[in-house]
């Protein structure tokens, strides 16, 4: 997420008991990015670009564009350079029954033959290459996608996937006679989280379109490029665009944070939920608004239940709890680290006294010296040490929907002696499982329900520790078989 500001300069830590539950809304799925939630007016200034419809206009104004009949299959023009790649004749040619059958799939308005508009996708921008093909498709959903590319799989049809065709370095038009996917019939905004700043969008959404939505929220996208008024999110995301925002958000790879993803054979990999690891949860959520209202300056965001406080207190040796003992549920531990201390201790001060008068904070101390926060950093960092001096330990590393993320405690508290925490600012939550001893009859009251139940809130069942040898074989629980046979291949 991009609020990981590690520019250390002042560091406050505070530790709080949250009280009120409250649930969150659902998650959606596709694809999606995280913008990041500053205010809109810290936007970089815009570059202006060509939009799509300029670019139309302008070739129009070029004259027709050559297209040949599809017997014939004509070798890539280019404007201003010559090619070296030749076709390749594995390739097979367009036919009407092609045709046909993509009609089946698309109705009449997703295939498109006129040659004016089939002469528009076949060139750049820039008017440098140009392609010849005969065929322009117009799917509008996963499933249309699928169904193309598994036909032309096997067809052997060469295809040219198509965004706004804003490109620079002729990628997204075909170089001879390839059918051009285009995915501008692919604009939908799903969804978009306002607590954790996540957008769930379709991938031909235009980059300004999408700046202008989250604008409107309070947020703003982590990403911003001259072409933003025609390029799409999708071709942003399929070439990693660096654009005008990278030194203060990164790059896409950081801020995607999953993707549902049309193999070129039409295999549907949907990789959404697995990487993910955004998500806070039960009445701690609205606490977690503190993202915003603490904004480039947090830097941790840790809970943990009382039994963890409790079983820390008994084994950690030297440690004190800085709150008077009392019959808190939760705790939350905040650490900011910003640039400028007064600013910083005024804007750490100001979230927590809201938060009291809004009744999610019932108490909570400030660390006021390096040893008080390393004193607090001890506790929940001791939570994990402690745990095993008990006996036995089954642990559990999940990512899971911020609604759901202490529903499972709850859920195995029923059977067995459990502890709930972790990081609630990557929405991961750590399980673990108290016993006297290891045994068989402990395991089986908690696996295989422990994976199932996050594989139905499309969680991962390791968000930070690794499958290992204890779950190198459960994979399929947070993994299609699909995307596992993929890993194994690459
Ligand atoms: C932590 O966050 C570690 O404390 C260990 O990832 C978690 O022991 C555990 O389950
Ligand atoms: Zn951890």
């Amino acid at each position: 997420m991009p609020y990981q500001f590690r520019i250390a300069a002042a560091r406050r830590c505070v530790l709080t008991t949250p009280l009120n539950s409250q649930r969150g809304r659902n998650y959606a799925t596709r694809s999606s990015s995280s913008p990041a939630s500053l205010p809109a007016s810290r936007r970089s200034p815009q570059v202006e670009t060509m939009s799509r419809r300029a670019a139309e206009r302008l070739l129009r104004r070029l004259g027709p564009l050559a297209v040949e009949p599809p017997a014939r299959v004509q070798k890539r023009t280019f404007s201003t350079t010559a090619t070296h790649i030749q076709r390749n004749p594995a390739y097979s040619v367009l036919n009407s029954d092609d045709v046909s059958y993509f009609k089946s799939i698309l109705g009449d308005s997703g295939v498109v033959q006129d040659e004016d508009r089939v002469a528009v996708a076949n060139v750049d921008w820039m008017g440098k290459y140009r392609g010849a093909s005969q065929l322009l498709l117009l799917p509008k959903s996963t499933t249309e996608v699928s169904k193309i590319l598994s036909y032309c799989n096997s067809r052997r049809l060469a295809v040219v996937p198509q965004g706004g065709n804003t490109g620079l370095v002729g990628g997204s038009v075909p170089v001879y006679d390839e059918v051009i996917v285009s995915l501008v019939g692919m604009d939908k905004i799903i969804s978009f989280d306002n607590v954790n700043g996540i957008l769930t969008c379709e991938a031909g959404c235009v980059l300004e379109n999408l700046s202008t939505f989250v604008e409107n929220e309070g947020f703003i996208m982590p990403l911003d490029l001259g072409a933003k008024g025609s390029c799409h999110i999708g071709g942003n995301i399929s070439t990693n665009a660096g654009g005008l925002r990278f030194i203060r958000y990164g790059s896409l790879h950081g801020n995607v944070l999953g993707l549902e993803v049309v193999l070129a054979n039409g295999t549907v990999l949907d990789m959404l939920s697995t990487l993910r690891k955004d998500n806070t949860g039960y009445d701690l959520k609205h606490l977690f608004i503190a993202r915003r209202n603490l904004g480039e300056i947090l830097s941790a965001f840790e809970f943990m239940d009382h039994h963890c406080i409790d079983l820390a207190m008994k084994h950690l040796e030297g440690v004190q709890n800085p709150l008077p003992a009392s019959p808190y549920k939760f705790y939350v531990l905040i650490e900011t680290t910003g640039s400028d201390e007064s600013y910083d201790k005024a804007k750490l001060e100001a979230f927590l006294l809201r938060s009291m008068e809004d009744g999610l904070v019932a108490d909570g101390v400030i660390a006021q010296d390096i040893s008080q926060a390393s004193n607090f950093w001890r506790i929940r960092e001791g939570i994990s040490e402690a745990s095993v001096k008990v006996g036995a330990v089954y642990k559990y590393d999940l990512s899971i929907p911020v609604e759901k993320l202490y529903d499972i405690v709850e859920e195995m508290r029923i059977r067995v002696e459990v502890l709930g925490y972790g990081h609630l600012g990557d929405g991961n939550l750590h399980l673990n499982i108290l016993s006297s001893k290891y045994d068989e009859s402990v395991l089986a009251q908690i696996e295989p329900f422990v994976y199932e139940w996050t594989s139905a809130q499309r969680g991962s069942i390791s968000a930070e520790h690794g499958l290992g040898l204890m779950k190198a074989e459960k994979i399929h629980y947070s993994k299609s078989p699909e995307a596992v046979s993929l890993s194994m291949v690459s």
